[in-house]
């Protein structure tokens, strides 16, 4: 690496961030334009469905139609300018929107949507990392064209496959960039290099850097420190002593503005993982049943999964949420990994059993880690016959 960069000039780096606006909610008006220009909300279900009347027209729900306990995933900006956001629960949104309209949630459509706008940009440059639904990473580093051309064409190609608009960070580094991509939301396209930082980052509040989470946030709020601006001032030493030598290291550089991580453009995935929050608080005694039936559903859930994305796990977990919000895992490594449905369930059934069930459970999760790719999925895929009757 070393050698390489002493031969060849290195330009500086070019790197975008891209993030779609208000996605969900956006590829929800791509089938119902009726409702541009509304507060609406994504976090029903199927129940919220709308209803097509007979004179060719819809119903929809409303928020104050809602009962239960769902969270919302998404609003449409005229949803935000009443205070509806991402991860309020749809009750408290209902008391400040309640004619918002109300959608189920999709996620296979919305996977397809962000398969088609990743592949668009791909089709640009195939420097991209998937960073998860709605965002990814792209190197420009070393595309011929000029950076804001660059980003108009970007932003065309994902409107061209998808119908649907995004905003742009491009700066050195993938901090940078993610933070600007939401400076200029919906639409936007934010430009930045070194010496903008002063002016256009210090000034923002500390938790804008991807890595400063709530806990480290009001950590530093506690120390006086609020914005991006005063972490870059803070004494090394401070941080040391609150945070730890490589955080405090981190918080400084990122404070900064440096950030050396590349562009990954493949990754394995860690982990695969299911989880449901029940619509009431279920009892391990009492609802015995209804909790078994739907511990082997995730399971099940779990192994095609895997299967579907040709891996094994070894490792199986369950993942509990108690009435008082309280959460406990639990796993065990298997000695071979699988994509059993059947193992699967036991292992996480033996997980189960080594937690106290006293209080009612609000959520229940099975996770696979330490995947391994799985050569006969593979050998499957390849050959039709060989599928697994799923
Ligand atoms: N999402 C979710 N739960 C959250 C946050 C987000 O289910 N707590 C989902 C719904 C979002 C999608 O992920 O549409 C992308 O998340 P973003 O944070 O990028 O939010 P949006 O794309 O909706 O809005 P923005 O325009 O601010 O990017
Ligand atoms: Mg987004």
């Amino acid at each position: 690496m070393r050698y390489r960069r002493s031969v060849m000039p290195t330009l500086p780096r070019r790197i975008a961030h891209l993030d779609m606006d208000a996605f969900y909610a956006s590829v929800e008006l791509l089938r119902y334009p009726e409702l541009r220009g509304l507060p609406v909300v994504i976090g029903g279900r199927g129940i919220h469905q709308p209803e097509l009347l007979t004179d060719g027209s819809r119903r929809f729900a409303r928020l104050r139609d809602y009962v239960g306990r769902g969270v919302i995933t998404t609003s449409t900006y005229e949803a935000r300018a009443l205070g509806v956001f991402s991860a309020m629960g749809v009750m408290k949104a209902a008391k400040l929107a309640p004619e918002a309209i109300l959608l189920p949630v999709d996620f296979d459509a919305y996977r397809h949507y962000s398969r088609l706008f990743k592949a668009a940009v791909r089709a640009i440059t195939p420097q991209v990392e998937d960073r998860g639904i709605d965002e990814i990473y792209i190197d420009l580093t070393n595309l011929p064209d000029d950076t804001p051309t660059l980003a108009r064409r970007i932003k065309q190609a994902v409107k061209d496959a998808t119908g649907l608009s995004c905003s742009i960070g491009i700066s050195p580094n993938k901090l940078l960039s993610k933070i600007c991509s939401d400076l200029e939301k919906p639409d936007g396209i934010t430009l930045l290099d070194e010496g903008d930082i002063a002016r256009r980052i210090w000034p923002l509040p500390v938790r804008k850097i991807n890595g400063i989470g709530p806990k480290a946030g009001e950590k530093l709020a506690a120390l006086g420190i609020a914005t991006i601006g005063q972490l870059a001032d803070a004494e090394p030493a401070l941080l040391q002593e609150h945070f730890g030598r490589s955080y405090a290291e981190w918080l400084h550089q990122a404070a900064h503005g440096i950030d050396e991580r590349p562009v990954v453009t493949y990754s394995e995935p860690k982990s695969i993982s299911r989880e449901t929050t029940f619509e009431r608080d279920l009892h391990a005694r009492r609802d015995r049943a209804l909790l078994s039936e739907i511990f082997t559903r995730l399971c099940t859930g779990v192994a095609n999964d895997l299967r579907r994305k040709g891996y094994l796990g070894r490792t199986i977990g369950i993942k509990l949420r108690f009435e008082d919000f309280r959460i406990m895992t639990r796993d065990l490594t298997l000695p071979e990994p699988t994509a059993d449905p059947v193992v699967i369930r036991r292992a996480a059934g033996e997980c189960l059993r080594r937690v106290p069930l006293e209080k009612k459970l609000r959520l229940l999760g099975v996770r696979a880690s330490a995947l391994s790719p799985d050569s006969a999925s593979q050998e499957a895929v390849e050959s039709p016959q060989g599928e697994l009757p799923l």
